[in-house]
């Protein structure tokens, strides 16, 4: 578990700490912030109810695949909180492969300011979207399309309309959004994965054959798309 979690500890938004250390040589330091970096959220975990034991053997086994071929760049797997379950199984379960975890590690904190709370410069981030790819919603979605101003949604639009479960699309950032200006992002990666909840399109009806494939279909278009980001 150590290396994967002690990439993350020093670097954790905790507030008191970090006003104290700042401006100082403090533990962010630790962080090389000059890689290319995707910032991504468990796909289809929190309002599509996707079950999170097999989730996580998913985002262990692809980001396994995609290490190899990242070059200097590296994966994060963020979410709000430390307590996160999601976070806790990927962490454990990557921690018994030999992933390098300067690659891949996991991150505590809102997607939508990890460079300016977390001290985690992400130049592309990932949106768990809905299939008509607008904002609201709740969860990331509605987060990342907030942060990013009316800027995103038309950006998105000119690259699709909709997405189909398993596929992703990567949108340029207007340099005029707020989250270019202040985060650094210049990409986000909308990636619609498997539906397992009844109230909302598309639902799977606990088809898990089925789920945990289209689970690996987002994941390998998301970070394909990354690797599309760093020709
Ligand atoms: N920063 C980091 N992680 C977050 C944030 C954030 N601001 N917000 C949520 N998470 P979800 P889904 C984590 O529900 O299950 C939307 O309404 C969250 O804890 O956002 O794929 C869309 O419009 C969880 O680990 O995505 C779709 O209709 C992960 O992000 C639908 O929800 C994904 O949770 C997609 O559902």
């Amino acid at each position: 578990d150590s290396s994967l979690e002690r990439e993350q500890m020093p670097i954790l938004p905790n507030a008191p700490q970090k006003e104290e250390s700042k401006g100082k040589e403090n533990a962010v330091q630790a962080i090389d912030n000059d890689v290319p970096t995707l910032a991504f959220p468990s796909i289809s975990t929190a309002d599509f109810q996707f079950n999170l034991e097999k989730a996580s053997d998913i985002i262990v086994e692809t980001v396994e695949e995609f290490v190899p071929k990242l070059g200097n760049a590296r994966l994060v797997l963020v979410d709000l909180t430390r307590e996160s379950k999601i976070v806790s199984l990927v962490r454990a379960k990557a921690a018994k492969k030999s992933i390098d975890s300067s690659k891949f590690f996991t991150f505590a904190g809102n997607i939508i300011e990890l460079s300016t709370k977390g001290g985690l410069n992400c130049n592309v981030i990932a949106n768990a979207a809905n299939w008509r790819l607008k904002p609201g919603g709740g969860g990331v979605n509605a987060a990342i399309f907030k942060a990013a101003g009316g800027d995103l949604e038309k950006a998105t639009n000119e690259q699709a309309k909709s997405l189909l479960p398993g596929s992703a699309v990567v949108v340029p950032l207007p340099s005029t959004s707020p989250l270019y200006n202040r985060e650094g992002i210049t990409h986000v990666i909308h990636v619609l994965g498997p539906n397992m909840n009844p109230q909302r399109p598309n639902c799977l009806n606990k088809d898990y054959n089925k789920g945990c494939m289209v689970l690996r279909q987002a994941y390998t278009s998301l970070f394909e798309g990354f690797l599309s980001l760093l020709k």
